[in-house]
């Protein structure tokens, strides 16, 4: 349905395209990960494991999925924000809440789907739902994954947000228009990583990674982890910033406060209203 990948793109949406409602391809691939342990301590995983088997599990008779992607500097610099301050943020948490962005947005873009389809169903998911969005955006032609796991298009490189809307239409499909291989003999990313979270390409062990332990996890770090955090107040970049898709990106810009130096109290201040509020 090319008018509402048409709409998507007027919505503010630099990436979008269609892939087919069906088992995501390296589901074998992530029953693995998780019977190695690679998740951590997100339980989430294991409780919603069949889930992930197919997107019907998200809306019944789902047939098609939107995909959407939006670069971080359009997200980030859409206003500002307190967080814009500090120093040690990730570059995707620079700014305002990219889930509130893209819900908000994809919303718009469920009422056109009514419009057009007044007894189709639709919902929209970003981030939060049990659903491996990477994969169907690749499917839908928005890129690579790379070996540092993240979704890498030739011109946004890796630094986008990704948001769906399922549909029960029949939506026609859409793909890569040229394949594009992003790593071929690099491994940038796996060499650079401080902690190994990467020793196998194409595969996250959640277990050493610096993102995990420093956004997901509460309370102390292992020494081992802390010991390589360095500056890293939240969140880790490393294997992004290596990456030579991203090299010509426009970084966006962090501010000098040390966050370490902060009371709870007034760290709050900064990150609310943020990604990491
Ligand atoms: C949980 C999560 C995390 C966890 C785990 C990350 C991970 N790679 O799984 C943590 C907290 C560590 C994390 C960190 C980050 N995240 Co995160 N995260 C998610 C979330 C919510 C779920 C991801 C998931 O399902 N993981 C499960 C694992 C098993 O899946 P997988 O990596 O996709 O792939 C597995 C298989 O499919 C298979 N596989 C895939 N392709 C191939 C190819 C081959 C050849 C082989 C053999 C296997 C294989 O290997 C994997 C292991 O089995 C998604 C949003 C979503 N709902 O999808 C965002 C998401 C992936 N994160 C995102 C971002 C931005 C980040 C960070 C950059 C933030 C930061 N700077 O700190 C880092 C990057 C770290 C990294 N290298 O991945 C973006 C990525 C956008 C993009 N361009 O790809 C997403 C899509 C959020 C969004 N809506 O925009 N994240
Ligand atoms: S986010 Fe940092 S610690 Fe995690 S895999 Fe990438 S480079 Fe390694
Ligand atoms: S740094 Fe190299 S190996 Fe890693 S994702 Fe980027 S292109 Fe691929």
């Amino acid at each position: 349905m090319q008018q509402l990948l048409h709409d998507a793109k007027s919505l503010g949406f630099e990436l979008c395209g269609i892939a087919k409602a069906e088992p995501p391809k390296f589901f074998d691939a992530f029953e693995r990960w998780l019977q190695a342990g690679k998740h951590a301590e997100m339980q989430h995983f294991v409780r919603n494991f069949e889930a992930r088997k197919h997107p019907k599990s998200l809306l019944a008779d789902v047939q098609s999925i939107l995909m959407v992607g939006v670069s971080y500097a359009k997200v980030l610099t859409s206003e500002p924000h307190p967080i814009q301050q500090l120093h040690g943020i990730v570059e995707y948490a620079r700014g305002v809440d990219y889930h509130h962005w893209i819900r908000s947005r994809l919303e718009k873009l469920a009422d056109k789907h009514r419009e057009f389809f007044p007894t189709g169903r639709c919902r929209i998911a970003v981030d939060t739902a049990p659903f491996l969005e990477k994969h169907y955006a690749a499917e839908a032609g928005l890129g690579t994954v790379g070996k540092n796991t993240l979704l890498i298009h030739p011109q946004f490189g890796s630094k986008f947000f990704l948001g769906a809307l399922l549909s029960t239409e029949p939506l026609e499909s859409t793909t890569q228009t040229e394949s594009f291989a992003p790593c071929t003999h690099c491994r940038r990313c796996l060499d650079a990583c401080p902690t190994g979270a990467l020793a196998e390409a194409y595969i996250l062990d959640t277990r050493h990674c610096l993102s995990y332990w420093t956004l997901i996890h509460h309370g102390e770090l292992p020494p081992e982890i802390a010991a390589k955090r360095g500056g890293r107040f939240l969140g880790c970049d490393t294997c992004q910033s290596v990456c030579p898709h991203n090299r010509l990106l426009p970084a966006v810009p962090e501010g000098t406060l040390d966050p370490f130096s902060l009371d709870s109290a007034t760290l709050q201040s900064f990150l609310s209203g943020s990604a990491l509020g």
